[in-house]
């Protein structure tokens, strides 16, 4: 039996997971079902003690790429294989949604936007795609595919990651001790990493005050990542200049929150890219064969390394 938590379309995921896995009874929370029969689980963010009980569980698919929330759950043994998106149709809404915050500083948007307030007629100097320097920190399937992509429209891209990739038109920095000089290098630093112990609090006030002077930061990794009180400093300061957040230490981001009403900082609710139901239960059926038939499954965690 497969036990599906998708708080977003609970209906529209047990039908396209029914359809694509005849063989499996999917049952939705919070129906009632012999915990101890649940082989599979489909779930994103289940109430806590969702996974007492199941005794038989084979594997957890993840219905997102990110799986710091998981990971840090008490109620699931550490010897079930937990399966996360890979892509499944994410990474193209993350160019767009990068592309948005790109386009916005490059073009100077947000200057015609206090330009507008004032009715002043002025043009300003744009700068080229080649001349516009983007760091992109991760480049995994999300951030890779932002990365090139971004390249290959003629935008002068450096990636960042561990162990390094080799990817068309991307400058390639590698581990802890080339991020300050992958910095220093970009206007606008873009995050798609995950959420690990060595990636929390990464952009803390004095990486941050690496960036040029007039840079902007596109944050759509994850909130814990980013030092918010050093990133209000330095907006404030203007050695940043602009801030495009989809996502907070606190998600929903507390309505008192000074980001809110920060004139240099567009934030958006965790949209940036969102799962699409068909390419997501598309990649976890063929997932869960590949387990049934004895093979490794693509987007297995490594849970000693956090993604
Ligand atoms: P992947 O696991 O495919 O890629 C992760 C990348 O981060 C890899 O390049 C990896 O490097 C790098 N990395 C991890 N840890 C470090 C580190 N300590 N130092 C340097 N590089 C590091 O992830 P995805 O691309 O699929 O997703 C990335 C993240 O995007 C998710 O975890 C999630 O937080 C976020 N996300 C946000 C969404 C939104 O709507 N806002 C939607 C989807 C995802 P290496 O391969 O060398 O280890
Ligand atoms: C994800 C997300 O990790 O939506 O998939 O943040």
């Amino acid at each position: 039996m497969l036990y599906l938590y998708a708080p977003q379309d609970m209906v529209r995921y047990q039908h396209a997971l029914q359809q694509a896995l005849p063989q499996h009874k999917v049952q939705c929370w919070p129906e009632e079902v012999a915990v101890g029969q649940v082989d599979y689980a489909v779930v994103w963010n289940p109430p806590a003690g969702f996974f007492n009980g199941m005794v038989n569980l084979q594997a957890v698919f993840v219905l997102g790429a990110g799986v710091d929330r998981i990971l840090k759950r008490d109620d699931l043994p550490s010897t079930v294989p937990i399966v996360r998106l890979t892509d499944a149709g994410m990474a193209q809404q993350m160019l767009e949604y990068v592309l948005y915050g790109v386009l916005h500083v490059q073009r100077q948007m947000g200057q015609y936007r206090r330009q507008q307030t004032l009715r002043q007629w002025q043009a300003l100097t744009a700068l080229s795609a080649g001349q516009t320097r983007i760091g992109v920190l991760g480049l995994g399937e999300i951030g890779g595919w932002v990365a090139q992509s971004l390249a290959a429209m003629g935008y002068a891209v450096a990636g960042w990651s561990r162990t390094g990739r080799q990817l068309p038109g991307v400058q390639d920095y590698i581990g802890e001790a080339a991020l300050p000089d992958l910095l220093a290098r970009s206007d606008i630093l873009v995050n798609l990493l995950p959420a690990t112990p060595q990636t929390r609090g990464l952009l803390n006030a004095y990486l941050l005050s690496r960036l040029p002077s007039g840079a902007a930061l596109i944050n759509a990794g994850r909130g814990e990542q980013v030092d918010e009180a050093a990133l209000l400093g330095l907006l404030d300061s203007g050695h940043l200049r602009f801030a495009m957040l989809d996502v907070f230490e606190v998600e929903p981001l507390e309505t008192v929150h000074p980001l809110w009403s920060h004139p240099s900082v567009l934030l958006t609710p965790h949209i940036a890219a969102m799962t699409q139901v068909q390419p997501a239960v598309a990649q976890i059926s063929a997932n869960l064969q590949a387990i049934k038939q004895g093979q490794l499954p693509h987007g297995l965690v490594e849970r000693e390394r956090g993604y």
